[in-house]
């Protein structure tokens, strides 16, 4: 008996590739099905633990698929499916709340136009419906074939940070060591990179230090360019939830709705965050709130950030940033005179062409105020997709699996010895950063791409130009729950996805906090999970010896578990789905020796109590820089400069969940629109309703008119969940983490 044994398994085998595995029991045991059955009947494998568990249970909890607050929500479950949901009381996160995209996560399921078959473009341009056996065939031919004429590498993937980890992580191994690919990355790029940059480089690993308590336990709140009342409004629950009477200080060009809430508002000119930090930085030292004792032994390149601060005054740095000096001091002092205060950041830094810079700039401060390791402290950036946060560890992207090193042979050696897979197929070098594999289309090295999870077509910058270059490839493959997505409309090939509440797993949230997935629904039509589409593909490919025992996501968590061990975000010590199920998730580090001493984890744990980073000498780095210029200021052709972000509370990134359920339909403007300020409408004649062009140098869109005083004179902003959105937005990113700058191009508005 055996698992399909496709042509390609037979040649590889000729090649002496070894054969680890001949029979696949484990997969037998747990799942009763075999590769062929699974494909040929479809649907339903999800896998794992939840289909007997749920026989027995009427409820059951799992974390929630949109952003990376990571909430508990209680599935109501009968005959197998949810029927509604609930969020969860008990569970340390939301404690009882949710978000109305996490109330509408079922109903957003059964949407008309979810992929319920594979899709395979014919030679008339039509995409038709095709069976499992000849979507994975092609898949593998035309990949293969690829390959063999343009090199392994002319094959590349992007994928998501809303998958769950051992899909990623499945993803990452199945593309590099079985496929032989090289390029990888995904929409983490878009998303976390710098904040990922500036932890490694500042702490030595990527590792955001705090747990949500520090919400209620702050007596100083920083938020820079971050809007987590529409983003994230659980976690801005918590900061309601603060009985410390907080000083909370947003810097954000608009004044937004936390920013309505903040006691003090720094409506600064877009970009001008890292000159303000440094005058921040400037009048702490000036006025001595310093921790000089933390300094000393906890950090290196104090006197150089000294140094380096010491013109940015604030009567320099207020003027040019468009606020008082005194509003730099006021915050400045209410930072430092805090017993505990933390300093928060979102996509206004993360997503800047000196964005590392300026994360690291908030880093600085935290260190230099001893505000680290304590209740409500930190330099805290918060993540944005459901698991992004797993994606920075397991995807094999821009790290080799659990955070290691392509480029270490070490880490190579013991990757491959954890995988059981031959360490001459792990590369010893990192992959492209995403707008590199985009610049390869161009340049004819890319041919064949893989898009799992993620909407580029709508999402990434400068679309006008992506979606030109999609078009030039050989072969593209979208990987979606839905068929209709602006990515899929490219696709030669289609492959239907189950989704979040269809399948299993584990997302990291925010505060490092490993939560579960939970199959309580059947996926419609033959969608599979990715899981088992990986596994599909690695059968088809000839692979399958190598990924033998990786039969359901526990086996790979398992996997996870022994890479982590001894590192930063080890979590050797977790005893498997059950206890994350049961103790309302658990925050990495959680060790051997950590269980060994507690039978349960506590719940809110926070990195960096001793002051010890992970730098080989224990020590956090200051790092500055000078100061960047914008790259497209506005001028007299151009004269607004456009910022785009969230919009409302019920919208998710490009739509292709939230916009199918009714509820949350009703709860955002149906047409794309651009927030001006009410002197700019007058000055075009433009009334609030009416509809506008707004022209950048390359493209034009026209949206509705929403005149608002929330923006200021000269500044517009436009929701990314629209599509047109980002025909407008300039190619330019982070010179260290490779992040799209998508808050700063010049355009120009006109009335129609
Ligand atoms: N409802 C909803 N929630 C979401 C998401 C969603 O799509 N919808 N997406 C999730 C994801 S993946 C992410 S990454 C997060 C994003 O969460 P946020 O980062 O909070 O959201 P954004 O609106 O992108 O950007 C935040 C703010 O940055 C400001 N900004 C623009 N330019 C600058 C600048 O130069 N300096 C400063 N200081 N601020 C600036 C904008 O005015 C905006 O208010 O949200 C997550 N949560
Ligand atoms: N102008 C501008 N552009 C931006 C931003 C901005 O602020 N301004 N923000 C950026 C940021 S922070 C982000 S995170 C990106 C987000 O950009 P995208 O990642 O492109 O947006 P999503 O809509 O979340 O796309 C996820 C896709 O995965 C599919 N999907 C969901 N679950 C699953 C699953 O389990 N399996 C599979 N196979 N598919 C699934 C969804 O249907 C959807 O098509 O956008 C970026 N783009
Ligand atoms: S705040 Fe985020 S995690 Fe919580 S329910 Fe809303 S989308 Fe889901
Ligand atoms: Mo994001």
């Amino acid at each position: 008996m055996s698992i399909v044994t496709p042509k390609s398994l037979t040649q590889a085998e000729d090649e002496g590739r070894p054969r680890t595995f001949e029979l696949p029991q484990l997969l037998q045991a747990r799942t009763g099905k075999m590769t062929r059955e699974l494909l040929l009947n479809p649907g339903d494998h999800g896998l794992g633990m939840t289909p007997e568990s749920l026989q027995a249970e009427t409820t059951t909890v799992a974390a929630c698929g949109y952003c990376a607050t990571g909430c508990g929500l209680r599935l109501h479950v009968r005959d197998g499916q949810a029927v509604g949901l609930t969020p969860e009381t008990e569970y340390p996160v939301n404690l009882g709340m949710a978000c109305p995209k996490g109330w509408e996560a079922l109903e957003v399921l059964a949407a008309d136009d979810r992929a319920t078959y594979p899709l395979l473009r014919d030679a008339d341009g039509e995409m038709k419906r095709v069976d499992w056996d000849t979507a994975l065939t092609t898949f593998t031919e035309r990949f293969k074939s690829i390959q063999s004429q343009h090199g392994n590498d002319s094959v590349a993937f992007l994928s998501t940070g809303q998958i769950p980890c051992e899909e990623m992580a499945f993803l990452g191994a199945l593309a590099k060591f079985g496929m032989g690919m090289l390029h990888g990355d995904g929409n983490t790029r878009q998303c976390m990179a710098t904040a990922v940059t500036a932890y490694k480089e500042s702490f030595g690993f990527d590792s955001p230090p705090y747990t949500y308590d520090d919400f209620q336990q702050s007596d100083c709140m920083v938020f820079v360019g971050a809007n987590p009342c529409i983003g994230h409004p659980i976690m801005w629950e918590r900061v309601l939830r603060n009985p410390n009477s907080p000083e909370i200080i947003v810097l954000d060009p608009r004044r937004t709705e936390t920013a309505m809430a903040a006691t003090q508002h720094l409506q600064l000119r877009p970009k001008h965050d890292l000159a303000i930090l440094y005058a921040i930085t400037q009048h702490l030292i000036a006025s001595d709130l310093i921790d000089h004792e933390y300094v000393a032994a906890h950090t290196t390149g104090f006197e150089t950030l000294a140094e380096h601060v010491a013109s940015f005054t604030p009567d320099v740095v207020g003027p040019a940033a468009g606020i008082t000096a005194d509003a730099i001091r006021r915050a400045a002092e209410s930072i430092g005179q805090a017993d505990a205060a933390s300093l928060w950041w979102t996509m206004g830094v993360n997503q800047s062409y000196q964005g590392t810079r300026t994360a690291q700039a908030m880093i600085n401060i935290a260190l230099i105020t001893g505000n680290i390791g304590r209740p409500g402290t930190g330099a805290n950036s918060i993540t944005g997709q459901c698991n992004a946060m797993g994606s920075r560890l397991w995807s094999n992207t821009t790290n080799l699996f659990g955070h290691h090193k392509f480029e270490s042979a070490e880490d190579r050696e013991r990757v491959a010895r954890i995988l059981d897979i031959d360490v001459d197929r792990i590369p010893d070098q990192g992959s492209w950063s995403y707008d590199r594999i985009v610049e390869g289309i161009r340049r004819d090295e890319i041919k064949g791409l893989w898009v799992i999870a993620t909407n580029p077509a709508h999402s990434w910058i400068h679309q006008g130009d992506f979606k030109e270059l999609l078009d030039k490839l050989d072969f593209l493959v979208v990987q979606d729950m839905y068929a209709s997505t602006e990515t899929a409309q490219h696709a030669d090939l289609l492959l239907p996805a189950a989704g979040w509440g269809e399948k299993e797993g584990t997302f990291i949230n925010s505060e490092r906090r490993y939560g579960l997935l939970k199959k309580v629904r059947k996926a419609p039509g033959e969608a599979l999970a990715d899981f088992q589409i990986f596994r599909g593909i690695a059968a088809y490919w000839g692979v399958e010896s190598m990924f033998a025992d990786w039969t359901h996501p526990e086996a790979v968590f398992e996997k996870m578990q022994a890479a982590s061990e001894g590192r930063p975000c080890d979590i050797s010590g977790i005893q498997g789905y059950r206890q994350i199920d049961q103790s309302g998730g658990i925050q990495w580090p959680w060790t051997r020796q950590d269980a060994a001493s507690n039978d349960v984890p506590p719940q809110q744990r926070r990195l960096f109590a001793d002051g010890t980073f992970y730098h080989s000498d224990g020590n956090a780095r200051l790092i500055v820089d000078a100061v960047a210029a914008m790259p497209e200021p506005p001028d007299s052709e151009y004269p607004i400069l456009l910022m785009s972000g969230r919009g409302t509370v019920s919208q998710w990134h490009t739509q292709t969940r939230t916009s199918k359920s009714k509820v949350l339909r009703k709860l955002y403007p149906q047409r794309p629109y651009v927030e001006i300020h009410p002197t700019d409408a007058s000055l075009i004649g433009v009334r609030n309703g009416d509809t506008v062009s707004v022209r950048s140098r390359r493209g034009e869109i026209f949206v509705t008119a929403m005149v608002t005083p929330t923006v200021q004179r000269n500044q517009a902003f436009i929701p990314m969940h629209y599509d047109v959105t980002n025909q407008l937005t300039l190619s330019h990113f982070d010179p260290h983490s490779r992040q799209p700058s998508y808050k700063d191009c010049a355009v120009a508005i006109t009335k129609v």
